[in-house]
């Protein structure tokens, strides 16, 4: 089983470790045959290389494209000399075998990372190393694949000990079909991201995503995790923590969530995060000096208590101000698209808070992916047209009066902030702050109960938004008799009329906006 090592055929992108190697493969009298730079660097170092071209007769060409795609290298990976046939046609052929391709592919994955577009990432799509790879894999039974320089000792040992065992080069083969299969996974969910736009739902689905940490443990202690990025990610993954304790499993959810919030408002806007769920959301108050540290203390106010210890989301850069305000609040994290050098100064006051600043291109998913048992479920994310203080316009009004422009502004909020609540949501809001929020309960007259009683006496004239339609007049009543003057819905229940004369009886505005916010 011992396959002693003549002739190499080496072609790498990350060259690391590759003159140790080829140091090895010289010492041990192996011929090396190369590709270009690959050949120029080992030349330089002043072992002997055979370029690939003289070999196969054909010049490198179409910029690289064409190097190796050639019989006259794939016979002498492919030919299986046990067969007796096999050793014969290479040799009426003229062709020599192989017993080692050392292999590492264009770097896909990290031109993808490093924000390139279009043609330039294609041009990283490799396609001669991959099939060397899975030739040499196939027949491993002749030839040992090595695809990271990771397996370079284990190669350099081989040589002194004769040359590779069948084990070796099995184990060898199986790495490099995963590589090979990993590294097609990844193309294929850029050209899905690229051509599909990201809203089809493809026939198969792949999802390429490399592990950045360990986590010290999932949702909860006994749970092992870890955190992955997505190839061509922009989201909380990518996120640079600046300071702090080490992310949690729950921190990640949170931070998530809070964005989910921050980012659905256009003015500055500040959403506190508890158990996946906004404790407060706000906009900076009219002409406030500075808007988001406004927009902070008006979220913060919404319900003091459940925000101690709470995951904090801006969509502005966080000031002094801000951080100041923070100083006494025990906060989990905050997360941001930026922060002035004086707030992170004060941060540093807290060295537990985890500060993370978001990636520069920053996005809100435009697919849900869930994974159920044995699956998974893929959806458009659920998002608000760009436009939409000029679609709320065209809301139905079905009792009361047409509200004012600044009551307006209160009910687009209050609908927005209730796409981020967990359902059955009724979210309470007074200029544009959440002063109530009723979430996750079973039935909706509950989750209506629950903000009336966390508004207290701001319930009284403020602004109510239901994710999804009243099925009974009872969730309304609640609202009505708290003195809620508006209710923005999306309507389409069989007894809507009971609720639109609930509304009406009482001179309470009511508008159907006719779509649904479920979050589960
Ligand atoms: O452009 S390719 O798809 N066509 C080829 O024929 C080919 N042969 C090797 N890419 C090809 N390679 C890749 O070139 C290897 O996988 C390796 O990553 C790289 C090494 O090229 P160089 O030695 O010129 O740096």
């Amino acid at each position: 089983d011992l396959i002693p090592i003549r002739r190499a055929l080496v072609s790498v992108s990350d060259k690391s470790d590759l003159l140790r190697l080829a140091e090895a493969l010289a010492a041990s009298d192996v011929e090396i045959v190369s590709t270009g730079s690959t050949a120029a660097t080992i030349r330089d170092a002043g072992f002997s290389v055979t370029d690939v071209a003289a070999v196969t007769g054909f010049p490198e060409s179409l910029g690289g494209r064409v190097k190796t795609l050639h019989p006259g290298v794939h016979a002498g990976l492919l030919a299986d000399l046990r067969l007796e046939d096999h050793v014969q046609q290479l040799a009426e052929l003229g062709i020599e075998p192989f017993e080692l391709v050392v292999v590492n592919l264009y770097p896909f994955v990290e031109t993808v990372r490093s924000g390139a577009q279009g043609d330039d990432v294609v041009e990283q799509i490799d396609i001669g190393g991959p099939a060397m790879v899975r030739a040499a894999a196939k027949n491993f039974s002749n030839v040992a694949i090595v695809v990271s320089p990771e397996s370079y000792p284990s190669i350099i040992q081989a040589l002194g000990e004769g040359g590779t065992t069948l084990t070796q080069r099995r184990e060898l083969a199986a790495r490099a079909f995963a590589h090979t299969c990993e590294y097609d996974r990844a193309v294929a969910t850029w050209f899905a991201e690229q051509t599909l736009g990201g809203v089809d739902l493809p026939q198969h689905l792949t999802i390429t995503a490399e592990r950045l940490t360990t986590l010290r443990y999932g949702e909860n202690s006994h749970q092992r995790a870890a955190i992955y990025s997505r190839v061509g990610g922009h989201g909380i993954a990518q996120a640079t923590q600046v300071q702090g304790k080490e992310m949690s499993y729950n921190n990640y959810v949170d931070a998530d969530a809070a964005l989910r919030a921050a980012f659905d408002m256009v003015k500055p806007a500040v959403a506190i995060i508890k158990h996946a769920n906004p404790c407060g959301i706000a906009v900076a108050a009219p002409n406030a000096l500075d808007p988001i540290a406004s927009a902070h203390l008006r979220a913060h106010e919404c319900d003091p208590v459940s925000a101690f210890g709470g995951v904090i989301a801006a969509n502005r850069t966080i000031t002094l101000k801000m951080a100041e305000n923070l100083r006494d609040i025990f906060t989990e994290v905050i997360v941001a698209p930026d922060f002035e050098p004086e707030a992170l100064a004060v941060f540093q006051l807290k060295k537990n808070l985890r500060v993370l600043k978001l990636p520069a291109d920053w996005q809100q998913e435009r697919m849900d992916v869930r994974l159920v048992s044995g699956g998974l479920l893929l959806q458009d994310a659920d998002r608000f047209p760009e436009d939409i203080e000029s679609v709320a316009r065209d809301w139905r009004l079905v009792s009361g009066e047409r509200p004012t422009d600044d009551e307006m502004t209160n009910l687009i909020f209050a609908w927005k902030a209730c796409r981020a609540v967990k359902s059955n949501a009724i979210v309470l809001a007074q200029a544009s702050a959440t002063v109530g929020i009723g979430m996750g309960q079973v039935n909706r007259v509950d989750s209506c109960r629950l903000a009336v009683e966390r508004a207290g006496s701001r319930a009284a004239g403020s602004a109510a938004a239901s994710d999804a339609f009243f099925p009974f007049a009872d969730g309304p009543q609640v609202l009505i008799d708290a003195g809620i003057r508006a209710i923005v819905q999306p309507g389409g229940s069989v007894r809507d009329q009971e609720v639109i004369d609930a509304a009406q009886e009482a001179g309470v505005t009511m508008f159907f906006t006719g779509e649904r916010h479920f979050f589960h």
